[in-house]
């Protein structure tokens, strides 16, 4: 199995790239930002729940999101490999997630880490919020806060797996295409899975 984490502060393109990855790699793709606002749109109480931390730009609660990721994994029993996209996003949704990996016999193979600056970030998030309809996106004061959040929280993910050997950096910021390109020769490089296209 090729277990992938996309990684990046917010805005970076993980959404973006993961599209793309999922369709030439032939893995499944687990996004908690798109669980969570399929939840809201549905109004479930999860849903209901998460959406009053992720209109103010904080983490929804670590056991929420890793019961999602749980069930989801559960539901894929014949996956080839999976794409997490915007998680693990705090130290405690890593350990849990390699212990979940480690019942399955299998373990993360490779963190790729989407660099951008903060002012491009602004700016697409902000480009964004005026199409997306997503009330995280259209306030500066929440996307910063969203950029804290991430700098206390989840920054701290990158060490555990640095410690691992398993994390590279991949530069963000040029056209989707070009990113996209780096991104595949990084997953090529650990020659366990094959493109599909
Ligand atoms: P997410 O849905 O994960 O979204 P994101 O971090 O805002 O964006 P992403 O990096 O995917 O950017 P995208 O490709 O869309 O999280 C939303 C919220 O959900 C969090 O704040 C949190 O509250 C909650 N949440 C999610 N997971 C959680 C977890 N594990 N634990 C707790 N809470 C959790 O790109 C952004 C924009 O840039 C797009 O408009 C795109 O078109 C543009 N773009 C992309 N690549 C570009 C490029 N190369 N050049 C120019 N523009 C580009």
């Amino acid at each position: 199995m090729f277990n992938l984490i996309l990684f990046g502060p917010p805005g970076s393109g993980k959404g973006t790239q993961s599209e793309k990855i999922v369709d030439r790699f032939g893995l499944i793709h687990l996004s908690t930002g798109n669980l969570l606002r399929q939840e809201i749109s549905e109004k479930t109480p999860l849903g209901l729940e998460a959406k009053n931390f992720m209109d103010k730009g904080q983490l929804v609660p670590d056991e929420v999101v890793i019961g999602m990721i749980d069930s989801c994994l559960e539901k894929h029993p014949e996956a080839q490999g999976f794409l997490f996209d915007g998680f693990p996003r705090t130290i405690a949704q890593a350990e849990a997630l390699d212990k979940l990996l480690a019942l399955k016999k299998t373990a993360i193979s490779k963190v790729l880490a989407l660099d951008v600056s903060e002012d491009e970030l602004v700016r697409r998030l902000l480009e964004r919020g005026k199409t997306s309809g997503r009330s995280d996106d259209t306030d500066e004061s929440i996307i910063r806060k969203r950029f804290s959040v991430y700098k206390g929280e989840t920054e701290p993910v990158a060490t555990h797996y640095e410690k691992q050997d398993k994390f590279e950096r991949i530069p963000g910021e040029g056209s989707v295409n070009d990113i996209f390109q780096k991104l595949s020769s990084a997953i090529e490089k650990k020659n366990e899975v094959a493109a599909q296209s």
